[in-house]
């Protein structure tokens, strides 16, 4: 909880390139290229609350960070379906989102039934636009 809260200050008050490194690594040497899935666009990026992500299978709340350039994007509505596209099947679940402010979501009942390589498949409505993401997670 501690490192969650660390990163959401962290994406608030730091420059872009910062959002969602954790809080010990050095300003000046911070990446940002894992972690970030851009839209298909290419206007959008979304990325979770945590460096090198890798849920276990179960149940996860997870928080997201929309933005695109410039900073934080809001959006109307967004949605979430885990896939998993080796074995053709998705999650015994359908994920929550909540609307947290300034581009974050909370997704809760985000369940990974399975080790191995899934995709979250986001659409998330900016604008009247929906603008659609997939993001590789490796569950373990
Ligand atoms: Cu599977």
């Amino acid at each position: 909880m501690r490192l969650r809260t660390l990163a959401l200050l962290a994406c608030f008050t730091l420059p872009l390139a910062a959002c969602g490194d954790d809080d010990s690594t050095p300003a000046g040497e911070m990446q940002h290229d894992d972690g970030i899935t851009r839209s298909e666009s290419g206007n959008f990026m979304l990325h979770p609350m945590m460096a090198d992500w890798a849920p276990t299978t179960g149940d996860h709340t997870v928080r997201f960070h929309l933005m695109n350039a410039d900073g934080a994007v809001q959006a109307s509505a967004l949605t979430v379906e885990p896939w998993m596209p080796d074995h053709g099947h998705g999650s015994s679940a359908v994920p929550v989102a909540t609307d947290m402010g300034s581009g974050m979501w909370e997704v809760s009942s985000l369940v990974f039934t399975m080790p191995g390589a899934w995709e979250l498949r986001f659409e998330a409505t900016i604008e009247g636009a929906v603008e659609r993401f997939v993001m590789p997670v490796t569950v373990q």
